[in-house]
């Protein structure tokens, strides 16, 4: 029993250690809040699970100018947004990007985020290499990722963000 049981544990040890090196934080849940016309800025969030300790340091997508990594704080009662270098990511923790909390903010929009649409975003980590997910645009105000809200998929939406001009 004790050789046996030394065999599986080495073998958990061997399967553990290769896991580490092949490391890739999984991103899910990739959306972003749609924007009005002439709106300049949004924001994209995702959902981060890591095997490995990792950090997440940079953001960008074709879709603006620039994105950042942000952080929203209760500064007495009025909610504020900050920039942040990097957003840690822990083994068995996932991290949730989400209104109220850690965003990709996303500076100088070259076109309305229209409900339905996708974008790539790539994500930069310390570690392991860069990922590029496909974001998928939710409601103006939305708190969650759009699938989780099925019934916003109707055609009621069509042509809403259409230029005016
Ligand atoms: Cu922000």
């Amino acid at each position: 029993m004790t050789k046996f049981s030394r065999t599986a544990l080495a073998g958990l040890l061997i399967s553990l250690s290769s896991a580490a090196l092949a490391d890739q934080p999984t991103v899910t849940n990739a959306w972003a809040r749609a924007t009005a016309a002439g709106q300049p800025n949004g924001a994209a969030y995702v959902t981060l699970t890591t095997t490995s300790p990792d950090t997440l340091v940079a953001a960008s997508t074709p879709v603006a100018d620039k994105a950042e990594l942000h952080t929203t704080l209760d500064d007495n009662g009025v909610m504020k947004m900050r920039p942040v270098e990097a957003i840690a990511l822990t083994p068995g923790t996932p991290v949730t990007l989400a209104p109220g909390g850690y965003h990709v903010m996303l500076f100088g929009l070259h076109q309305p985020l229209t409900p339905g649409a996708t974008f790539p975003l790539t994500l930069n980590f310390k570690s392991a290499p860069a990922t590029t997910v496909t974001v998928t645009v939710g409601s103006p105000g939305g708190m969650t990722a759009p699938a989780m809200h099925p019934a916003m998929h109707m055609d009621g939406m069509a042509g809403h963000g259409a230029m005016s001009h």
